[in-house]
């Protein structure tokens, strides 16, 4: 069993992540700032460090006495990281620097192994779908900037420093505890909620682009092994399905799943949206024996579930 700091624990991804990592027996350190993350996600867990990662002071003191690290803390707006672009980055990106540096001396002044969450907005507008992880990273936006920062300053950590790492490509995950409460929130989580609560939805487009929707459970199963993988060699995983579905696709399959019709009224593209986006999962096939499965249909129930109480 091991001792385990997870940054951005009291989140959605964080949260879910902490729960199995208890489950399995480990302990759980969490760093948070609480900016989105929500203390009444983890009710068990009594170790949370509430600060900055951008902080490096903080991240080197809740770093002390690791076996590794799981840094999922972020600004995980990609409309924010635009607006306040020096801001995230701070963030997203010093931020990961810092959980690389203090990784350097976490144990008995030895190195312990980082787990970090990049993105598929590393890929951008590359339309060279399913996307595996050499295709040509082309980010759009600041955030996928500087997800892209992270891999190749976890490529210094490995490199420079010999902190071993594994970055994992999320795509568009989803399931229980994720915010609805923002129009930039992702797609599942405000129709879900709108299925729940009897609103009309809104569909940007014609509703036949498509994505790699993943089940936050099968991203933790992922993200978990990862720490075993974690080399030098600072390799990076796509966390997909490699199986899209159209947002057509998605509003039929919440309908038969919640006994009930979406109500959805059409409004424009979003401008930039991206038409296809969904990953190629062999890589991470070969090196786990496992990609994220669970179907969309199980994962809608299982969400819709956590919404009715
Ligand atoms: P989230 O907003 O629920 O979680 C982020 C957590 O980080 C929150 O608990 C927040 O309070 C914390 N945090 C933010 N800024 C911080 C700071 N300065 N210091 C300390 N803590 C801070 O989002 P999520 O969806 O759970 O995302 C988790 C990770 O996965 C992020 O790194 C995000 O970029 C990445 N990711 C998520 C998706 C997705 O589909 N949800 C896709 C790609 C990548
Ligand atoms: C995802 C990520 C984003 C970035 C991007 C990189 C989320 C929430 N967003 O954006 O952070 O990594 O991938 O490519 O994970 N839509 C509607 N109605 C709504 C909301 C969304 O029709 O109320 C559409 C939206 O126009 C898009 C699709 O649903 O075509 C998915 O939208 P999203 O915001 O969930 O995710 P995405 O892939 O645009």
């Amino acid at each position: 069993m091991a001792a385990y700091l997870v940054t951005g624990g009291c989140g959605f991804i964080g949260s879910h992540l902490v729960d199995a990592l208890r489950a399995d027996g480990h302990s759980v350190r969490i760093l948070d700032d609480l900016s989105t993350g929500k203390r009444e996600n983890v009710p068990a867990v009594d170790d949370i460090v509430i600060g900055d990662v951008a902080d490096a002071a903080i991240v080197k003191q809740a770093m002390v006495g690791m076996d590794g690290c799981f840094h999922l803390a972020a600004i995980a707006s990609v409309q924010r990281s635009n607006e306040e672009w020096a801001l995230t980055h701070r963030v997203n990106l010093t931020g990961a620097v810092n959980v690389f540096d203090a990784a350097r001396t976490a144990k008995d002044d030895a190195a312990v192994p980082v787990v970090y969450a990049s993105s598929a907005a590393v890929y951008g507008d590359n339309p060279a779908v399913p996307l595996g992880e050499d295709a040509e990273k082309r980010p759009l936006t600041a955030y996928g900037a500087d997800k892209l920062g992270c891999e190749q300053h976890a490529r210094v950590a490995g490199n420079v420093y010999g902190v071993p790492t594994t970055g994992f490509r999320f795509f568009n995950i989803y399931g229980p505890r994720q915010d609805p409460g923002s129009p930039y929130s992702g797609v599942i989580s405000i129709f879900a909620d709108r299925l729940a609560s009897g609103q009309t939805a809104t569909l940007h487009g014609d509703g036949g682009q498509r994505r790699d929707f993943v089940y936050v459970g099968d991203c933790v199963r992922l993200v978990m092994a990862g720490m075993e993988k974690a080399s030098t060699a600072a390799e990076v995983f796509n966390v997909c399905t490699g199986t899209p579905s159209s947002l057509l696709d998605l509003i039929a399959t919440l309908a038969d799943t919640g006994g009930k019709d979406l109500s959805v009224e059409h409004g424009p593209a979003r401008i930039g949206d991206i038409r296809d986006s969904f990953g190629d999962a062999a890589k991470t096939t070969a090196a786990f024996g496992m990609t994220a499965q669970t179907s969309l249909r199980d994962g809608l129930a299982s969400t819709l579930r956590s919404l009715a109480g």
